[in-house]
């Protein structure tokens, strides 16, 4: 079994409230909300971050994108709006080491971000 629990929850050995999949993506309820609408969307194959994408991933990532824009439509803030943020290493706050584009939305949010 693996350890990454990204890895786990695109497998199903691990319990999340999924809200989108297909046979290269999951979208999953965060579970520590930081809006009204957040949206963790995952490759299923493991890749630790953006730097570690390949050039033969252009296509996945577009997907990826996709499939952010499709939850914050189903969600419901699309209109109103929302924001897409993957965080890289360390300074940026990246606590689990596998891809995955925070979709936030359902409240104003600052820029810059803190
Ligand atoms: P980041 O800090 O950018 O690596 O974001 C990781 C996010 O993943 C963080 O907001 C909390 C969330 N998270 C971590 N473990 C789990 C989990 O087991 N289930 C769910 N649903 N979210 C998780």
């Amino acid at each position: 079994m693996s350890s990454c629990i990204f890895c786990r929850i695109a497998a199903g050995e691990a319990p999340a409230d999924v809200v989108y999949q297909d046979d290269r993506a999951v979208a999953l309820r965060d579970r520590h909300p930081r809006a009204p609408v957040h949206i963790l969307v995952i490759p299923r194959r493991h890749i630790a971050n953006l730097l570690a994408l390949l050039d033969e991933d252009e296509a996945l990532v577009g997907h990826l994108l996709g499939v952010a824009n499709r939850v914050a439509r189903d969600a419901g803030v699309a209109e109103s709006g929302f924001r897409v943020v993957a965080n890289v290493n360390r300074d940026a706050g990246q606590s689990v080491d596998h891809l995955h584009f925070h979709v936030l939305g359902g409240r104003p949010m600052g820029w810059p971000p803190g």
